[in-house]
């Protein structure tokens, strides 16, 4: 069996990846709901060189009798040609794919080079699937997937995440650990301190309370957080080898009551760990307390969704929070040493004015690491169903990676993304780890540096991604 996550294509994200490169955790839990009964290789693209050569190579020398193909929406086109390639190479392999983009467009990945659409969260459909396959039996009738030809699979639901106490230890012992590194954010950091150290991905919860409107996960978790128990999570942190943690969850500290008790028991244990995390500002605002706990055991970064300099805005959406929440959550967390990364939206909308009035913002925050996304719905929503009559790309899917902006925007779409591109490297410039004033690697500094220039040129050069005639239009 191989499993393979594929390489973006987009500047931005490859921009991204050059400073923060998290394990293919999705293929881990997916090898380990097979229970070791196969032969399972991970084949990341991410890492190669040359992407499409690493998967014809690892075909040829693998000849697995399943390929699992997992991808975000903004990979559609890559999924479907690994699968094409598949069908080319081993006509008799199974193609199964799954991830983010199978679960809110199953019917964009139904091509007839794939056996199966796995939706949601895939342990127990995949082990399903493989069990079926092994024994020559159709794939039909599985919850959550859909056959090509056969179902959609959807039936109008969302798929339910399980209980996740069901859910395997994922197995890392099928990449290389000090291969995945990202930029580790801290308030203070010590003289010399690595600030691009190999990362561990965990999640110990899925979902979230909230419903702001332009989120996927109320869909996917139907307004529930789900942790999972808190011995399984402790323990798996526990085992592992890098020191820093970075929580793939949803929103870490919601629900207190677990994250109390998960840091009791990370502490019970002896972890010495470090951790950066996701979290409301609300959620800081109730709960200081329970911060404060978690920098005690290791809590270094959050990143917290500020998303817009106007609480109009931030109603808009319903964020259920404020400026002003913001700018106390980040005071903060700063005072007990927790640096913050603040995530900001545009919209496709904004004016010079409105870049200005961001950026005048952005110049009056304390040290904070800033980032800037696109607020863009999730396909399969009834916005994004909303939205569709403006999309102004032949090939939305492709460009979701909610940096794109897939209508048309009021500034010229080349003055859009320079307007970005300067954002994003005035984002990069206010982190903490820069105002600290620390000595730091001189290797990793020069690499992270170089990393932050080319990323905002990832940004300004951005309208290429869009055929040519739009390079300059807009709304106006
Ligand atoms: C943590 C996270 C990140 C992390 C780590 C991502 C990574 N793996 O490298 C960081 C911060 C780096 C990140 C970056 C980005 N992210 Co992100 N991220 C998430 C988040 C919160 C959790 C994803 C995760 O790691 N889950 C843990 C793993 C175990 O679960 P999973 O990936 O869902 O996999 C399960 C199932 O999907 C399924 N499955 C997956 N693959 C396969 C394959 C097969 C064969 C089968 C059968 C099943 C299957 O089973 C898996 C096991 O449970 C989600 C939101 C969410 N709740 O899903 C957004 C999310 C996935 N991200 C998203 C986006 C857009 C991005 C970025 C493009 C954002 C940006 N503008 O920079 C980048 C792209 C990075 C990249 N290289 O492609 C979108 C994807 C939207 C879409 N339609 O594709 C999401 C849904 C959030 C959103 N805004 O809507 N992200
Ligand atoms: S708080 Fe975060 S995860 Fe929860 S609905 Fe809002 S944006 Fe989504």
């Amino acid at each position: 069996m191989l499993l393979v996550k594929p390489q973006a294509r987009l500047g931005p994200i490859l921009g991204l990846q050059r400073f923060q490169l998290l394990e293919p955790l999705e293929l881990g839990y997916l090898a380990a709901a097979l229970d070791g009964r196969h032969q399972v290789r991970v084949a990341d693209l991410r890492l190669a060189r040359d992407p499409g050569r690493a998967f014809s190579t690892a075909l040829r020398r693998f000849r697995p009798q399943v390929v699992g193909l997992s991808g975000y929406s903004h990979e559609a086109t890559t999924t479907k040609e690994l699968a094409r390639l598949t069908r080319t190479a081993l006509p008799s392999t199974r193609v199964v794919v799954g991830g983010h983009h199978a679960t809110v467009a199953p019917e964009d990945l139904a091509t007839e080079h794939v056996d199966a659409v796995v939706r949601g969260e895939g342990c127990e459909p995949f082990r399903l699937v493989v069990d079926r396959i092994a024994a020559g039996e159709p794939l039909t009738g599985i919850a959550n997937v859909v056959v090509p030809g056969h179902d959609d699979g959807r039936g109008g639901q969302w798929p339910r995440f399980p209980d996740p106490a069901m859910l395997p230890r994922p197995r890392r012992d099928l990449w290389d650990w000090r291969a995945y590194r990202s930029v580790w954010l801290e308030e203070n950091p010590q003289p010399w301190r690595s600030i691009l150290p190999p990362v561990a991905q965990v999640r110990t919860s899925f979902g979230c309370r909230m419903k702001c409107s332009f989120c996927i996960v109320p869909f996917l978790c139907g307004g529930q957080h789900l942790p999972r128990p808190v011995e399984a999570v402790a323990a798996e942190i526990a085992s592992l080898p890098a020191r820093h943690v970075y929580f793939s969850d949803d929103e870490n500290f919601i629900d207190e009551e677990f994250a109390a008790a998960l840091a009791d028991e990370l502490e019970r244990r002896g972890v010495k760990k470090r951790y950066f995390a996701w979290v409301r500002s609300t959620t800081v605002l109730r709960s200081p307390e329970l911060l404060r706990r978690w920098r005690q055991i290791g809590l270094d970064g959050v990143f917290i969704g500020f998303e817009f300099t106007r609480d109009e805005e931030l109603r808009q959406v319903a964020k259920g929070g404020t400026v002003a929440m913001n700018e106390r959550a980040l005071d903060l967390l700063r005072g007990i040493g927790v640096a913050v990364h603040a995530a900001f939206m545009l919209l496709p909308e904004y004016s010079e004015a409105d870049f200005e009035r961001l950026r005048r913002y952005l110049a009056e925050l304390p040290p904070v690491q800033c980032s800037f996304t696109v607020c863009t719905p999730s396909p399969g929503t009834p916005d994004y169903e909303a939205m569709k009559p403006r999309i102004w790309v032949p090939n939305p899917y492709d460009l979701h990676d909610c940096m794109h902006p897939l209508t048309p925007t009021r500034l010229p779409l080349r003055r859009f993304c320079e307007l970005y591109a300067d954002l994003v490297a005035l984002g990069v410039a206010k982190t903490p780890l820069r105002a600290a004033r620390r000595p730091l690697p001189p290797l990793e500094l020069l690499r992270v540096t170089m990393a932050s220039r080319l990323y905002a040129r990832a940004y300004r050069t951005m309208y290429r991604d869009y055929p040519r005639e739009l390079w300059d239009a807009s709304s106006a």
